[in-house]
């Protein structure tokens, strides 16, 4: 049985909205979008990965919330699993510092204007519910 390695992304929520992250690379993710984050490291918990992920790739200080009920498969060995997280009052807005080339605070009404990655559009159709409308 192969061992499953499990990517980490964040629904960042702030003020009812919900952040997405337009990928630059690979090439054949650029240009879709996704739920930032990534890979968990050998011995780190989820949770302090998506902080490091929040802090790498788009220099945020920011938490783990709450998990998001699901596991989605990414191509092998991978699995997504999706926490809400909120910034940390003093955090810097987010930029898209590393991997991805633009980035949008989404209401509810916006949420399907963006192309997601398909594996993403589960968690994002949960998250859903928490956003407000325009
Ligand atoms: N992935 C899919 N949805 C996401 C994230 C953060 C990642 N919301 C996929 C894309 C890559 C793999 O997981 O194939 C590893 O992600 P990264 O480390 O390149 O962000
Ligand atoms: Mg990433």
């Amino acid at each position: 049985m192969s061992e499953r390695i499990v990517v980490v992304a964040a629904a960042l929520l702030d003020a009812g909205r919900l952040l997405a992250a337009r990928r630059s690379a690979p090439p054949d993710l650029s240009g879709r979008w996704e739920l930032p984050g990534g890979k968990v490291e050998p011995g780190e918990c989820p949770e302090a990965a998506l902080v490091r992920e929040l802090r790498e790739e788009l220099g945020v200080s920011a938490e783990a919330v709450a998990r998001v009920p699901g596991e989605w498969p990414l191509r092998e060995p991978y699995v997504l699993r999706v926490w809400t997280a909120r910034l940390h009052p003093a955090s810097a807005a987010p930029e898209p510092l590393q991997d991805h080339d633009d980035l949008r605070w989404l209401t509810r009404d916006e949420l399907w204007d963006v192309d997601w990655l398909d594996q993403d559009v589960p968690a994002v159709r949960e998250v859903a519910g928490l956003l407000e409308a325009a």
